[in-house]
């Protein structure tokens, strides 16, 4: 049997792998994509997921690029690397606003990008004002915070108050409105559970009273809490993806994509009808891709949540080869559980 420290090791890196093969994976959907006559987007991402496996030496060099939430979450890590696992609000915003600036084609959201280059301009007093002024002072409840922040989930070991706490404060960098923030307390809270969770005793209607349970202690409006029950009742009934994407969304905005992230985790734990596909990281991406709409994110969150879950051996190796930023997701998984474990 594999030590405690190599499960957490596997854990860790497959949480960021997989948050990065997501995003890579599935921005070729992000903007649509034309269906053969009686296909469904679904049926193409298995043949998609199965022709890259096959094709993998015609692939040979061949990447999938990542786009901004990989981007952004290789900040959030870097930060806390460098801050030796505490959060440093100017260090984190400085290097937001790096990566834009230096590679700004990669999809960023349509609203961040104006304050990004403020984040990292040391006149700017109150590094938390750009956000705030956003949306006439109500702040972005844009996607942004929870598809960035996998590495919040990993680092703070079993302590939940530590990662509620670092979601909020780094995801208000840039979104302020209590439904982009608590977005990622969600989905760092998500990311958490699975690290930990116990594969065979696991129970997804326990994974969600959790999730309830904090959302019950930190949203003021209920939204998380409401959409928390209604999948609980969702993992009864097998719905299609029509009506998930009705119940829990696919859009930019948080609140309507994060939870469909973690039904995708939560619903491929078994087998799904139309994907044909046994490794169940595969099957994850593949039906978060399935859902349509804003791909590239829903497929990344999952993708983080799962591999906390599988762990690194159930990221399938041709991913490896084909996706941008692979081996800068397994170094800095090592160096965040150095951090968290004590080490330097
Ligand atoms: O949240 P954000 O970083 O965008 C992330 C998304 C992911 O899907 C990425 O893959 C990338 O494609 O973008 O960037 P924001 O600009 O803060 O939010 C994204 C979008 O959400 C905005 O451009 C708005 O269209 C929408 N949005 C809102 N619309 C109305 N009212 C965010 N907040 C609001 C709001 O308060
Ligand atoms: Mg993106
Ligand atoms: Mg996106």
């Amino acid at each position: 049997m594999a030590s405690a420290a190599s499960r957490l090791k596997s854990r860790f890196r497959g949480s960021l792998v997989g948050a990065v093969a997501g995003d890579c994976l599935g921005a070729p959907y992000e903007c649509g994509t034309q269906l053969p006559e009686g296909g469904t987007l679904m049926s193409e991402v298995v043949k998609f997921m199965q022709n890259l496996g096959k094709n993998i030496d015609k692939e040979k060099g061949r990447k999938f690029a990542f786009t901004d939430d990989t981007a952004m979450a290789r900040s959030v890590a870097a930060s806390l690397i460098h801050c030796k696992g505490k959060y440093d609000a100017r260090d984190m915003a400085r290097r937001f606003s790096e990566e834009y600036l230096n590679e700004p084609f990669r999809g960023y959201g349509g609203n961040v990008i104006e304050i990004l280059p403020a984040l990292g301009d040391p006149c700017v007093k109150d590094i938390y004002s750009p956000a705030e002024s956003q949306f006439n002072g109500k702040g972005s409840f844009g996607n942004g915070g929870g598809m960035r922040i996998a590495p919040v989930g990993l680092c703070s070991a079993e302590n939940l108050d530590r990662v509620i706490e670092i979601a909020r404060e780094s995801t208000k960098l840039t979104h302020s409105n209590e439904l982009g923030y608590n977005g990622a307390v969600l989905q760092a809270c998500a990311v958490n559970f699975a690290l930990h969770a116990d594969p065979v005793t696991f129970n997804p209607d326990g994974f969600v009273e959790s999730l309830l349970k904090v959302m019950g202690r930190v949203e003021s409006d209920g939204v998380y809490s409401d959409k928390l029950k209604r999948m609980r009742e969702m993992l009864k009934t097998d719905p299609t993806t029509d009506d998930v994407v009705e119940e829990l969304g696919n859009e930019v905005i948080a609140h309507l994509s994060i939870l469909s992230a973690v039904y995708s985790f939560l619903r491929c734990i078994q087998p799904v009808q139309g994907i044909p596909l046994e490794n169940a990281m595969e099957r994850t991406i593949t039906y978060a891709i399935s859902l349509d709409g804003d791909t590239d994110t829903i497929a990344s969150m999952a993708g983080a949540i799962a591999g906390a879950f599988y762990g690194i051996e159930e990221v399938p190796k041709e991913w490896m080869g084909v996706c941008e930023g692979v081996d800068d997701a397994m170094e800095q998984a090592d160096q965040l559980l150095d951090i968290m474990l004590g080490g330097d």
